[in-house]
């Protein structure tokens, strides 16, 4: 398998301004015609090149060059080569492909009935030949063809222009997409669908028809969709001046789906999971999820279509700028405090470990062998950090001339992360060409912080200093510009003794000096979490729990309390027996708090996952860790009962109030009853129940049975059977069924695990299913990092069973088994071994011939 190299990008020879593209459409065979205008590229290096079209499993059924059918050409791998003469020519193809059998889900597959397709990376090539890469920018014009009953529905990009009825009880329909694009945006939809509609009158007064694309019976769940739609609209145009430019708006819902969604230019096309839902299936996380998922993808219309990416080493261009779009709009919609712990909680959950693991790679990355694995958390959520930085440093005025020059400057062109920086400097004056580092260096820095304090002079001098670990093919670092907000809150008063300001570390080490501090100070830095590095701050629990209940800013208010875990937990894994009261009495004033809104207490109280304690070990011992965090769990249960009993009991008002308060009521419900559970298992087990039997709404349903799950009681085994007798016919439900099952914290996991993956609803087949499984099992650290090895087994057994299907799916599951290089040696030398033994299975996929041998190395 071929490595691919950013500095080996190389203009393209051939440009494709417009293409014709003829669907005759069927499930299990669909004929595509196409008719490329191709132009020799003035910027081309190589003269006379032929043209070069990439094919994936494609074999040409006819060749015409201006109409004369030709057979000059010659097949390169999988690639066509087509010699051409001049400078300007018409090539026509013809090609043959069954979408029922691609079980891949790239290009062009059939569910559920229906036609769908998924271009990007590059699925595109196994429709047509095409020259597949995002800097060839065509004009689309499409004719699908199909039989009306069976595929009354035909959509594409752009607008329709002309529909029509052919012999035989068929129709066709032609569109046209004034905006050229890149073939990862294309898609087409078949299928007997019905539409919610809707409309929205953009900011220069224009109507754009909205509509979401379900099975019939699936219409009553579109609404949240829809609301969340017109809203990010309504957004976009508010916070960055984008309008939407198109007369058509369309969404599509698909059951089997690699991605969560995907942003083809006016015809955005959906993983079901994240367009249905209503409260008795849904919970208020998915619920939220639809409306982050739903507006980034339509944000991606400006970043991403309108502007778009040179090669796919740029993918952080769109999609870190993306993700920062989607978390603003997120938090502008409820609470800003909230969504920025979430955010950071992901980000420490999952990339941290990724950038200190063996696939660990820079947000523009240098090489790769298949582009689908780098869709990761990495160029997702650190790009987003990255974005963050810079709204940071150069506040939202000039952040956003910034981007109103980026979106004017390169408005129907493919460009690069740099093109980027240029216009953020060029409309701000302000340089950033010391952040850039941050798009080529790998790792999480690691920051060290000591204030010390001087009585008599009034004096305070905080020395800070910075180092990241060696990260693959990243031997030695450099130095990163580290942004960090920072205050001083008095110990004594509680209140900011020195105001905040933006600290930036941008040497080896650093120190400030705060004059004028007439009483003790505390170090609140990192506010906001201003850059996704760790702060090692050095602070005596005394400090952190005064911090915990005075900060005025709230993310350091929760990190306050995080670190307080930390040191207890920690002192656990090592065997030591911590002091538990510090944090104990600052749980109990923070659910006491009259002022705290109860979403900001249930995530302040949630202790830190037994994942992202592993990432402060040097040796991960996974029972240690787990036993650690179990016992601080249930000496919190002891010592806080009836607080968490006044919590979990609290009155959130009716399941469909989808209010930030009743949100947070109810995830402060569960998260205490989880503790509670901790503290006392049967009476947590009777709580529970009696909470799931109560329920009105999935949020409430999920977070009892969530705490069953975890339980050796026989309400568990009751609750799980109910659930799924009453949503036996709700795929998106069972999939949470699954998930949770995979999650339980308890011996038996591993044997249940087991059995539900030979259960007659588990299939490798379906995307969703498969990560509900296989994927929240690879996150239970305790179990799957089971001493037998048995876990390691399992995933592996399924990652070799899924990579015959679908090897995008299937290399998904690969990283948690790339952890055992921390892991001690028993556990180390199993996950090898079964690292080992999928990079040595015989026709392995490039997916996961990539992540087993890079999990090795
Ligand atoms: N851009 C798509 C990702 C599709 C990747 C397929 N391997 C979804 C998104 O980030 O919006
Ligand atoms: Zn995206």
């Amino acid at each position: 398998h071929a490595t691919i190299r950013r500095e080996d990008y190389r203009p393209p020879d051939w440009l494709v301004p417009q293409i014709e593209l003829k669907f005759t459409l069927g499930i299990e065979k669909t004929r595509v015609q196409a008719k490329l205008t191709v132009e020799r590229n003035p910027e081309g290096l190589e003269a006379g090149a032929p043209l070069l079209l990439n094919g994936d499993e494609l074999k040409p059924l006819g060749v015409w060059i201006d109409g004369n059918p030709s057979d000059s050409w010659t097949m390169k791998g999988d690639d066509l080569l087509i010699p051409l003469a001049g400078d300007a020519h018409e090539v026509a193809i013809d090609t043959e492909i069954n979408p029922f059998a691609n079980s891949k889900l790239m290009g062009l597959y059939a569910s559920n009935g229906m036609l769908c397709t998924q271009c990007e990376a590059e699925g595109f090539r196994r429709i047509t030949f095409f020259p597949d890469r995002p800097d060839v920018l065509s004009r689309y014009k499409v004719r699908m063809e199909a039989d009306e009953a069976q595929f009354p529905v035909l959509l594409t990009n752009g607008n329709p222009v002309e529909t029509g009825k052919s012999e035989g009880g068929r129709h066709w329909a032609e569109w046209e997409d004034p905006f050229p694009k890149p073939c990862y945006l294309f898609a087409l939809v078949a299928g007997d669908l019905k539409p919610n509609r809707d409309s929205f009158t953009t900011m220069s007064g224009r109507k754009v028809d909205l509509a979401i694309w379900v099975r019939k019976a699936d219409l009553p769940k579109t609404q949240h969709a829809m609301d969340s739609l017109k809203e990010a609209m309504a957004w976009d145009e508010r916070v960055y001046g984008r309008e939407y430019d198109l007369d058509l708006f369309n969404i599509v819902a698909v059951s089997d789906f690699n991605m969560g969604a995907m942003e083809n230019k006016g015809l955005n096309i959906f993983n079901s999971a994240y367009v249905l839902a209503d409260p008795d299936t849904a919970t208020d996380v998915d619920f939220d999820n639809i409306a982050r998922v739903v507006a980034h993808e339509y944000f991606h219309n400006w970043s991403g279509d309108r502007v778009t990416c040179r090669d796919w080493f740029q993918l952080s261009l769109k999609e870190g700028f993306t993700v920062f779009r989607d978390q603003s709009f997120s938090a502008d919609m409820g609470s800003a405090a909230v969504k920025r712990i979430e955010d950071v909680r992901i980000l420490r959950m999952v990339q941290f470990p990724e950038d200190s693991g063996p696939l660990s790679h820079p947000i523009r990355p240098d090489s790769y062998m298949e582009i689908s694995n780098f869709y990761t958390s990495t160029i997702y959520n650190k790009g987003a950090e990255l974005i963050r930085m810079f709204h940071t440093v150069l506040g939202p005025e000039k952040f956003r001339a910034g981007t109103d020059l980026y979106f004017e400057r390169h408005d129907g062109q493919a460009v690069t992360c740099d093109d980027f920086v240029e216009a953020l400097e060029d409309a701000s004056g302000v340089d950033l060409s010391q952040f850039k580092i941050w798009y080529s260096q790998a790792g999480t820095p690691q920051v060290g912080a000591k204030l010390d304090y001087d009585a008599e002079a009034k004096a305070a001098t905080l020395r800070l200093d910075q180092r990241v670990a060696p990260t693959p093919g990243q031997s030695s670092k450099q130095v990163m510009p580290i942004p960090l907000r920072t205050a001083l809150i008095g110990e004594e008063s509680g209140t900011e003794i020195a105001p905040e300001q933006l600290i930036l570390l941008d040497g080896l080490s650093r120190e400030v000096r705060f004059e004028g501090i007439d009483e003790a100070p505390l170090l609140s830095i990192n506010r906001g979490f201003s850059a996704p590095v760790v702060v090692h701050g050095a602070r005596r629990d005394g400090e952190l729990e005064r911090l915990a209940q005075s900060d005025t800013d709230p993310f350091a208010r929760y990190e306050a309390m995080q670190e307080l875990a930390f040191g207890a937990l920690l002192a656990g894994t090592r065997g030591e027996q911590a002091d538990f009261e510090p944090l104990i009495r600052a749980v109990r004033n923070t659910l006491r708090s009259n002022e705290l809104d109860p979403a900001f207490k249930a995530e302040a109280i949630l202790l830190p996952q037994e994942a992202v304690i592993a990432e402060r070990l040097e040796v991960i011992d996974p029972d240690a860790i787990h036993s650690a965090r179990e016992q601080l769990r249930k000496a919190m249960g002891e010592a806080l009962m009836d607080d968490l009993a006044k919590a979990q009991s609290a009155a959130a008002g009716s399941g469909d109030d989808l209010s930030p308060l009743a949100k947070g009521t109810r995830r402060l419900r569960s998260v205490t009853l989880g503790m509670l559970a901790a503290g006392d298992p049967q009476q947590g087990a009777r709580i529970a129940k009696a909470q799931f039997d109560a329920a009105d709404n999935m949020t409430d349903r999920q977070g009892a049975l969530g705490v069953l799950v975890s339980l050796d009681a026989p309400e568990r085994e009751q609750a799980l059977q109910a659930f799924y007798d009453r949503f036996e016919q709700d795929a998106l439900v069972i999939d949470k069924w699954f998930s949770l099952q995979a999650a339980a914290q308890r011996s038996g996991t591993l044997d249940e695990v087991e059995r539900l993956a030979s259960h007659p609803a588990f299939t490798l087949q379906n995307p969703n299913r498969l990560r509900a499984l296989v994927g929240s099992f690879g996150m239970n650290h305790w179990v799957f990092n089971d001493a037998s090895g048995r876990g390691y087994r399992f995933v592996a057994d399924m990652i070799i069973a899924a990579d015959r299907l679908n090897p995008q799916a299937a290399a998904r599951q690969v990283p948690p088994l790339g952890r055992w290089r921390r892991m001690e040696p028993k556990r180390s030398e199993l996950m090898r071994g079964q690292l080992e033994r999928i990079a040595d299975t015989r026709g392995l996929s490039r997916d996961v011939y990539e992540q087993a041998t890079k999990s090795l190395a």
